[in-house]
């Protein structure tokens, strides 16, 4: 039964494909959890951005029931309601609550930028990330020292990409590097992403970010976020959240040989 062995094989390839996507739960804002500190300040903006909206569309909602219901033409008379025009203090309200509104977007926005983009210029471990079409290569260097580089090739189940292994709580800074397209470093728990542009001075604000591991040990599905070609959608890796311990025990093993 050619047919039946397909269909097992398409259901059993869409379900390799649904396990790397994270789960989101309402009470995230179907945000996935994050495993990272300045994943926290991105669930708080988001958070406080849909409360903001939805505090927004109730009231716009209401009032434009309120003026359905008191506000409409009386059958009895005919003639047209006192038109108002140039009416100062209507106008004032509708130019000033938006860019109040707008004013406070602004600012907790810009307040998180910073603490997303921030440069602590010491961080535990650092990453240089190597983007190419169409896999990741990561070599982490601790105190100094390289470990061997871990190349990937595209694959379609994140498990078998290359593998990133980082402790937790700590502090890890990422270099992003690519020599061919445009690609972007995702790692959806992290709830953020950064584009790997090829080109852009060594020491833009660009080609790097840090983040602080949270405690939660795991392996987590990364990808390329930047349409890049053929195999963009292969362009799959993991990144393993280990006690520090093991973490140590990794380094020791994967040291870089001498000769580099
Ligand atoms: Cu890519």
């Amino acid at each position: 039964m050619p047919r039946a062995a397909a269909l097992a094989l398409l259901l059993a390839s869409a379900t390799a494909c649904a396990n790397d996507v994270p789960e989101a739960n309402l009470g995230r804002g179907l945000l996935p959890e994050h495993i990272t500190t300045q994943g926290g300040v991105v669930q708080s903006l988001w958070n406080g951005a849909w409360i903001a909206a939805l505090a927004t569309g109730v009231v716009v909602i209401a009032l434009i029931v309120w003026a359905c219901l008191f506000h409409t033409k009386r059958k009895a008379k005919a003639e047209l309601p006192p038109q108002v025009r140039y009416n100062l203090p209507i106008e004032m309200l509708y130019t000033l609550v938006p860019l109040v509104m707008v004013s406070v977007f602004f600012f907790f926005t810009a307040r998180d930028s910073e603490v997303l983009t921030a440069d602590s210029k010491n961080p535990d471990v650092t990453v240089k990330v190597e983007a190419f079409q169409w896999s990741w290569r990561f070599t982490t260097t601790v105190q100094g020292k390289d470990t061997k580089p871990v190349t990937g090739m595209p694959v379609s189940d994140y498990k078998q990409g290359p593998q990133l292994v980082l402790p937790v709580n700590k502090k890890i800074r990422f270099e992003l590097n690519s020599d061919d397209v445009i690609h972007s470093f995702w790692v959806p728990e992290m709830l953020f992403k950064r584009d790997v542009i090829p080109g852009i001075p060594e020491d833009s604000p660009g080609r790097f970010f840090e983040v602080d591991t949270l405690n939660k040990p795991g392996v987590y599905a990364g990808r390329c976020a930047e349409l890049c070609g053929v195999d963009h959608s292969r362009m799959l890796f993991s990144v393993k959240l280990v006690p520090q311990a093991e973490f140590d025990q990794y380094i020791a093993t994967n040291q870089a040989g001498s000769a580099q």
